[in-house]
């Protein structure tokens, strides 16, 4: 597979060893789902502006078609619990509850968080298609308690880029775990969002400082215009 130039990200240009090899990057796709996104979900149910949860979505899509384009490995995490939430944690459930939206309760989009339930399906705009993994997780970080890092390891991957939602919660959690297991991260910051924008602007800051504690961050679009084709000479 062709390699690429590095994307001009910040801290540094990434990746760090000097080109973008598709065969060994994977495209993550963190929790796009009703309950973090959709009407009707667990975070408008909580009563945030879904408009920063959604903005991320257009730009994942365009970026989501150019790594199918490239071949480059896709793999969408979900949060969710079992039906009868043995895997749910009690401090996780109460806290829910204090601000009305309790994992496990029923809501217009099925009970919240909630393996099977409509809400905790992925959108339509960024959907898997067949033979994309999927990885089903009871947490925050996509390696707690999944087979992520074995899928991963076993096809040759050492490179992440990483959209998703929210920035501050699921997509940070995972950014670390995989910075901790040695993988090399790119963030692209209008394919992510929060709850609340500081956090977001907060979640993007921090994975730069100490020289990229937890790798990089760029732009779709800084992604995009290292993965362009180059056109034919004549
Ligand atoms: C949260 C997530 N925020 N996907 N989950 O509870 O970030």
């Amino acid at each position: 597979m062709t390699t690429f130039p590095t994307v001009d990200a910040t801290p540094y240009a990434w990746p760090y060893d000097g080109a973008l090899d598709p065969s060994h990057t994977a495209l993550l796709l963190i929790d796009w789902q009703t309950d973090f996104c959709g009407k009707g979900g667990y975070v408008d149910q909580m009563g945030y502006d879904l408009a920063l949860t959604r903005a991320g979505l257009e730009p994942t899509a365009r970026v989501l078609a150019a790594a199918r384009r490239l071949g480059m490995a896709v793999f969408h995490t979900r949060e969710g619990h079992r039906p009868d939430l043995s895997d749910l944690p009690a401090n996780k459930r109460w806290r829910s509850a204090q601000v009305g939206a309790e994992i496990g309760s029923t809501g217009p989009c099925g009970r919240i968080l909630v393996r099977g339930e409509p809400g905790w399906e992925i959108v339509p705009e960024v959907a898997p298609l067949p033979g994309e993994p999927v990885i089903d997780k009871p947490g925050k970080g996509a390696f707690y308690a999944t087979d992520l890092d074995l899928l991963l390891r076993s096809r040759g991957i050492t490179h992440l880029i990483l959209t998703g939602i929210t920035t501050d919660v699921c997509v940070h959690t995972t950014m670390r775990e995989a910075n901790d297991r040695g993988y090399e991260g790119l963030l692209l910051s209008d394919c992510t969002g929060a709850t609340e924008r500081r956090h977001h602007e907060a979640a993007l800051s921090m994975v730069t400082m100490q020289g990229g504690i937890f790798g990089a961050v760029a732009t779709s679009e800084q992604l995009l215009a290292a993965i362009r084709p180059v056109p034919a000479t004549t």
